[in-house]
């Protein structure tokens, strides 16, 4: 713990057709987390597939591309320290009806695909989403809000 990361998160077509950008991203940047990549696409389905082929075996799978190609998407690279940690705290638990209130999820969701939002789960699961949804990569800049938000 205690590591400078960067977490690529995701707010899936549910997110964006609710008008939950202006949240969602208001909730990351409050937290103090810095802003390294922003877009906004409809994801192809080999990125798609890409993306969530570590569930390629389950049944719901198909459903989920079909589901996160259907329309934008707003990709998104987030750094801070623990950032991977931080911001699944802040996504909070994969069926909204679960998640606890504060958390994204718990907040605006109550269901399990229609989850608004995707975050990196692991180091290694960041940097193959990040590469994968920013080949072009990520901005180098200093947020000068970082001398308040770290002691
Ligand atoms: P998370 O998005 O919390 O990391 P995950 O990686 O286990 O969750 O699953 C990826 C997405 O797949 C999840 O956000 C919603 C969908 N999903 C997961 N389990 C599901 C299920 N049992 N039924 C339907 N959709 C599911
Ligand atoms: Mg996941």
């Amino acid at each position: 713990m205690n590591t400078m990361e960067t977490t690529y998160i995701m707010i899936k077509p549910d997110g964006v057709q609710r008008g939950l950008v202006g949240e969602i991203i208001g909730r990351f940047e409050r937290k103090g987390l810095k802003l390294v990549a922003l877009k906004s696409v409809v994801p192809s389905k080999e990125t798609a597939e890409t993306h969530y082929e570590c569930h390629a075996a389950r049944p719901f799978y198909p459903g989920l591309i079909k589901f996160v190609t259907s329309g934008p998407v707003v990709c998104m690279a987030w750094t801070g320290v623990d950032a991977i940690a931080v911001a699944r705290t802040l996504i909070g638990a994969t069926n909204g009806r679960e998640a606890a209130p504060g958390t994204i999820r718990g907040d605006f969701g109550m269901d399990m695909g229609y989850n608004m939002i995707h975050g990196s789960d692991a180091a290694e699961t960041a940097a193959f989403e990040l590469n994968l949804w920013f080949p072009e990569g990520l901005m180098q800049w200093d947020n000068l809000m970082g001398a308040w938000v770290y002691e």
